[in-house]
């Protein structure tokens, strides 16, 4: 019997050529919702899953009866049921490591263009504002040897930390659950409680997952607890930060500037006043988003998926406990 798979956004024609090969592909180029009907009737016989920026939740998985695995092409998953997932023996493969590097670059790219007010002063080149000699109310705040607090030190956290320390003499703390003494001996790194990192440093920059523990991890209190000169980068998930409370705190002053890749609603929102203030520079969840890393991407969640559903274990998997019960 040949299996089948549903795809949903962003495969190449090479990587569906190449699922196609073995399986029978349903392919859903722009899917807006689950509730799609004929994405419905392709799942009810689907035995793999693959694509990203959905939220698939549990109810789906009554749909879809021989589910083995559903190949996210995302390091994050927080728009799955994984215990639902696991639970019911389906396996969820994600995309690890094949974005680091690149999703380091966007966070380091926020780090220096609201510390150098880049876009703001680009626009005001492009007005035709530049007339005279730029003074004082252009000028920004240095990043070299400036203090960097990583709030999460995974892969991606660790490839922020590494470009601070060694390419811009940064000194660097990290909160994280568990410490990391490699990182600690190569780049001088120091862990300290959330607290106190919000306190001494000058560059926060989020790293951490969505989970139910780190959602609005940051409030009123945390950005309080911030110097009046922070900057604050998110590129991990909006809903780590309660937005108004961010807001409140760059219109008072206290905190100097934001760099968000990420918002608690994406798109966002029309209303929000967040990309229109001269202290925040907003990107459109660009993370990962470069050609060459969204190719390896899609092919790291093609692998995933052959490898399952020819009964292997894939490259990257989230729900070991679901391999387990196989
Ligand atoms: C994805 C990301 O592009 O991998 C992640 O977790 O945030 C991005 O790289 C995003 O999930 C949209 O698919």
């Amino acid at each position: 019997m040949t299996k089948r798979i549903v795809a949903f956004s962003r495969l190449k024609q090479p990587q569906l050529d190449q699922l196609r090969q073995e399986f029978h592909v349903d392919y859903f180029e722009h899917l807006d919702s689950t509730e799609d009907a004929t994405f419905r009737e392709a799942l009810g016989k689907a035995h793999g899953l693959i694509g990203s920026s959905l939220k698939i939740p549990a109810s789906l998985l009554d749909a879809a009866p021989h589910l083995e695995a559903i190949a996210t092409i995302s390091v994050g998953y927080d728009n799955y049921p994984v215990e639902e997932m696991t639970r019911r023996g389906i396996l969820l493969c994600n995309t690890p490591d094949v974005l680091t590097e690149t999703t380091a670059d966007t966070g380091f790219l926020l780090i220096m263009a609201t510390a150098r007010r880049a876009i703001e002063l680009a626009e005001f080149v492009k007005r035709g504002d530049w007339q005279a000699g730029i003074g004082e109310p252009q000028f920004g705040s240095d990043v070299h040897g400036k203090t960097l607090g990583m709030v999460g030190m995974g892969r991606i956290g660790a490839a922020i930390a590494r470009r601070g320390a060694l390419g811009f003499d940064m000194k660097v703390l990290y909160s994280n659950a568990s410490p990391k003494p490699a990182l600690e001996s190569a780049l001088g790194a120091e862990r300290r409680e959330l607290d106190a990192l919000l306190a001494e440093s000058d560059f926060v920059c989020v790293t951490v997952p969505l989970t139910p523990e780190t959602e609005h991890l940051f409030g009123a209190r945390e950005f309080a607890l911030m110097k009046p000169s922070a900057i604050f980068v998110n590129i991990s998930r909006g809903k780590v930060v309660d937005e108004p409370s961010l807001i409140a705190a760059l219109e008072k002053g206290e905190i100097h500037a934001a760099g968000l890749d990420v918002f608690e609603q994406e798109p966002l929102s029309p209303e929000s006043p967040l990309p229109h203030m001269a202290n925040v520079v907003a990107l459109p969840h660009i993370g990962s988003a470069t050609h060459e890393t969204r190719l390896a991407m899609a092919q790291r969640a093609v692998d995933n998926i052959r490898l399952v559903l020819k009964g292997k274990r894939p490259i990257s998997l989230v729900n070991e406990a679901a391999w387990s019960r196989k």
